[in-house]
């Protein structure tokens, strides 16, 4: 079979939304031949009754639009619905050395898996296998190994009900080792949140941004990662919302949108305007930024206070429900406007004016993603943009909150119904009166403390519900070296991809439905549920034929290793389970009360919502009360600058989610055609003597013995900041140290990544090769 690739060439450089975001889905919907019927599913996207999208966590609400999904929505469902098979007979043309010097992309276009497979040593490759062969193997092998040697991960995509039994499967037999793609992504919000406001999620509801007055917008990128998000900030901007935006980078979606569901605004090409200042702050500049906006407040207040007025602060909200905030306060006085201005890379007049929209604003909300989350300081970042919403009471008000914006669809759900690796975060007391067992109550592995682990030896076996560790994570290369050494592998995947071609011992591949497919068990057709970034739960119902007839649900393989592997429990009765989804749901209202009457709720126009306490001003905080941060630095870079030293930026393209490459179009950027580039200021081009186009190897500069290197980038002019280069995820991953990360969640840290640009002769390598 020949290999199945796609390029895509020319520009299209534009505003967000418009043309552009519609050809790139008719660029994937050519590529993938979907099946019949994608077009009805697209338009039931996201509305009661349809299936929630795979893509992003972004709300759903109440009342849709004619289309409920973006660019990238439709872009995820044409690419799980395609027509193009990744069987048994591709596994016996191609060995895995072969593949494994394939791109990301070229692997996941070969389609979807249609039948459970087996690693065979001897022939190099994948081969068919029964079910009931893989569940009993793997059960053998489970019962054998040490449960604490044992790692169950999960990317943020299967539902509440699989998530629910999964966690549950881990327990039963004997760990917490449950890390999440989370553990890569939103755990700085999650420890940060908890430690500072006493809850892990966002407070900010979907309606909120129906009545806030200003945006202060960190690190996220809508127009590419959560498109249906550029709707409400179009809607807020249009009604005198101002919008705030810190970024490195000038992204388009954050400038101006043309709503492709809009005919005027696609006539004329005229859309909104966004930003109603864009800051470019340097990487890991935020902190700084935000002590800036905060300093220009103070000193306003003060001369409010000395005219006689109230003052700008909200003082009796300080006073009744915050703590630390004089500490604070004192900090930001002594903070000069020189160091904020050297660690922001921001002037201090571009500050005051930002500092007077929020003082303007009665109600403000602050957003973020990747772009503070992904900093070795990052949990400070969160944490002093909180001290800024908290200045004028913004947090437990309609129209006011701090809102992550997740990942993953059901990324937050399955924080929510046990996937932790903190014990302390799961109802284990209820858990062991359901199912009569003693849980482990050990601190389990997250991701970073997992790799460490397998580098170490330590750990056994790993299964993977989704996702495509290997590729995810930082320390790349060593990684992949060491994961051959465990005893069981085994992946549960829709398509094809890197982590896949690297088996332990004994390894499975098991190809499960997608969302969109029907999911007939003993019991009918099956509705599964998750949980977007505001707390809201939804159900999901399937909509196609499933891909191949040998194609189980997430849920049914789940249960098919947990009965393979766990001895007979009578309060575990995993066939009534699979046969009947409605009873996993009972289990997760008789676990956590807030998912009270699950079953009856499973339509509710817009979700139904989980509930957050702080969004009530109940802080459930060491102090029970919400805790300023006092900030410790300024940056939230773990290295500062040093001679010939950047700080690398990963980015996602407009035509990727994560590790899944749709092709190599960067629209938005004006990107095209290569994803191994390395963008640069033209005046550090200048100062470093590079040429654009010129070829160049980055390598860490991370101050430790281990070479990491990746060859063969060309270098691109782009407008960031000094000092700060970019570069696409997941390529430049093995350039992150496993040891660079989050320094309380262990988030890696892969926005301010230490790097220096190498011109000399360039090492061969399967990355340079990859594209
Ligand atoms: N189409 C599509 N959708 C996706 C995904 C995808 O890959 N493709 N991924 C999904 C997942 S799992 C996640 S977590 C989210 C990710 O969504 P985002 O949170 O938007 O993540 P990124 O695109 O990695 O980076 C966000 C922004 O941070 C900026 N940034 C980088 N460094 C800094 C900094 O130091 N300070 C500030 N203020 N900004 C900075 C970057 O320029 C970028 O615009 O999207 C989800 N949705
Ligand atoms: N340098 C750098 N590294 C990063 C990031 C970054 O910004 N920069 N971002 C981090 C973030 S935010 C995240 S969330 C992680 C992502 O890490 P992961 O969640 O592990 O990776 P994905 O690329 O989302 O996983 C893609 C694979 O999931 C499988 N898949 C797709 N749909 C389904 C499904 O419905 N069920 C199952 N079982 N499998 C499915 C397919 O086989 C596909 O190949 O990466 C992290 N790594
Ligand atoms: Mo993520």
């Amino acid at each position: 079979m020949a290999q199945k690739q796609r390029r895509i060439t020319g520009t299209r450089v534009g505003a967000a939304g418009g043309w552009g975001s519609l050809r790139g889905i008719v660029d994937v919907y050519g590529a993938e031949h979907p099946v019949p019927g994608v077009g009805r599913t697209l338009i039931q996207l996201n509305k009661p009754g349809g299936t929630m999208c795979t893509s992003c966590a972004w709300g759903k609400p109440a009342k849709p639009g004619l289309f409920e999904i973006c660019e990238n929505g439709a872009k995820a469902t044409i690419w799980d619905l395609t027509t193009d098979r990744c069987t048994p007979e591709f596994f016996a043309e191609h060995s895995l050395e072969e593949l494994r010097r394939w791109s990301d992309h070229d692997l996941e276009m070969q389609g979807r898996l249609t039948e459970p497979l087996r690693y065979d040593v001897g022939s190099d490759r994948y081969i068919r296998c029964t079910w009931d062969e893989a569940f009993a193997s793997i059960g053998a092998t489970l019962r054998q190994l040490d449960p604490q040697s044992v790692v169950f991960y999960a990317s943020g995509r299967a539902s509440l009900e699989t998530s629910y039994l999964y966690a549950l499967f881990a327990r039963l037999y004997g760990h917490n080792n449950l890390p999440d793609s989370s553990n890569m992504c939103h755990e700085t919000t999650s420890v940060s949140l908890k430690e500072h406001i006493g809850t892990p999620v966002g407070t900010c509801v979907l309606e909120d941004f129906e009545h806030c007055d200003a945006i202060f917008y960190f690190g996220q990128n809508p127009a590419t990662n959560s498109g249906r998000f550029l709707h409400p900030l179009q809607k807020a901007v249009r009604r005198g919302c101002r919008l705030i935006v810190f970024n490195p980078v000038m992204e388009k979606g954050l400038v101006e949108f043309i709503d492709p569901q809009n005919p005027l605004e696609m006539l004329t090409g005229h859309g909104t305007r966004l930003a109603h200042q864009y800051l470019q702050v340097k990487a890991g500049g935020d902190i700084a930024a935000i002590v800036g906006v905060c300093k220009h407040l103070l000193e306003m207040d003060d001369a409010a206070l000395q005219r006689g007025g109230p003052g700008i602060l909200d003082r009796d909200f300080l006073q009744e429900h915050c703590h630390q905030h004089e500490a604070f306060l004192e900090q930001v006085r002594r903070t000069s406007w020189e160091e904020i201005e050297q660690h922001s890379g921001l002037q201090r007049d571009a500050l005051a004016s930002a500092a007077s929209v929020y003082a303007e604003a009665q109600r403000v909300i602050g957003v973020y993603g990747m772009g503070l989350t992904q900093h070795v300081h990052g949990s400070q970042a969160i944490g002093t943009l909180l001290n800024l919403l908290l200045l004028r009471g913004n947090i437990g008000r309609e129209g006011a909150g701090i809102c992550p914006v997740r990942g993953h669809s059901n990324v937050q759900g399955q924080r929510t119904v046990g996937i932790s690796e903190k014990p302390e975060l799961v109802p284990l007391d209820r858990l062991a009166e359901l199912f009569d067992f003693q849980p482990p109550r050990e601190q389990g592995l997250a991701t970073v403390d997992a790799c460490e682990a397998i580098r170490a030896g330590r750990v056994k076996a790993f299964i993977a519900l989704g996702g495509n560790f290997l590729r995810a994570i930082p320390e790349q290369e060593a990684m992949e070296k060491a994961w051959a050494a465990q005893e069981l592998t085994v992946s549960i995947a829709t398509k094809l991809n890197r982590s896949h071609l690297f088996p332990g011992k004994e390894a499975w591949l098991l190809p499960c439905l997608v969302r969109s497919e029907i999911d007939v068990q003993a019991g009918g057709a099956q509705v599964v549920t998750i949980e977007d970034s505001f707390s809201h739960i939804h159900a999901s119902h399937g909509q196609h034929e499933p891909a191949s007839p040998h194609l189980r649900s997430e849920l049914a393989i789940v249960t098919g290793m947990a009965k393979a592997t766990l001895a007979p429990n009578p309060r575990c009765d995993w066939d009534a389970w699979t046969a009947d989804y409605g009873k996993v749901r009972d289990l997760i209202a008789a676990t956590y009360p807030e998912f009270h009457d699950f079953n009856a709720r499973l339509d509710t126009p817009g979700g139904f919502y989980r509930g957050n306490p702080a969004r009530e001003r109940r802080w459930q905080t060491a102090s029970g009360k919400a805790e300023f941060t006092l900030p410790t630095v300024l940056s939230s870079l773990g290295l500062g600058d040093a001679p010939g030293r950047y700080h690398l930026i990963t980015m996602r393209s407009n035509d990727q989610f994560n590790t899944t490459i749709y092709g190599y179009s960067d629209r938005l950027r004006g990107l095209e055609g290569s994803r191994m580039v390395l963008l640069m200021n033209s005046e550090d081009m200048t100062a470093a003597g590079l040429r654009e186009g010129q070829e160049v190897s980055l390598q860490s500069d991370a101050g430790d013995e281990l070479v990491r290197q990746v060859d063969g980038l060309r270098v691109t002019t782009f407008p960031l900041p000094r000092g700060c280069v970019g570069g696409y995820y997941p390529e430049l991953n093995p350039l992150i140290p496993l040891w660079y990360h989050d320094e309380h969640s262990k988030t890696p840290a892969a926005k301010g990544v230490p790097v220096r640009i190498h011109t000399g002769a360039i090492r061969e390598s399967r990355h340079a090769a990859a594209l």
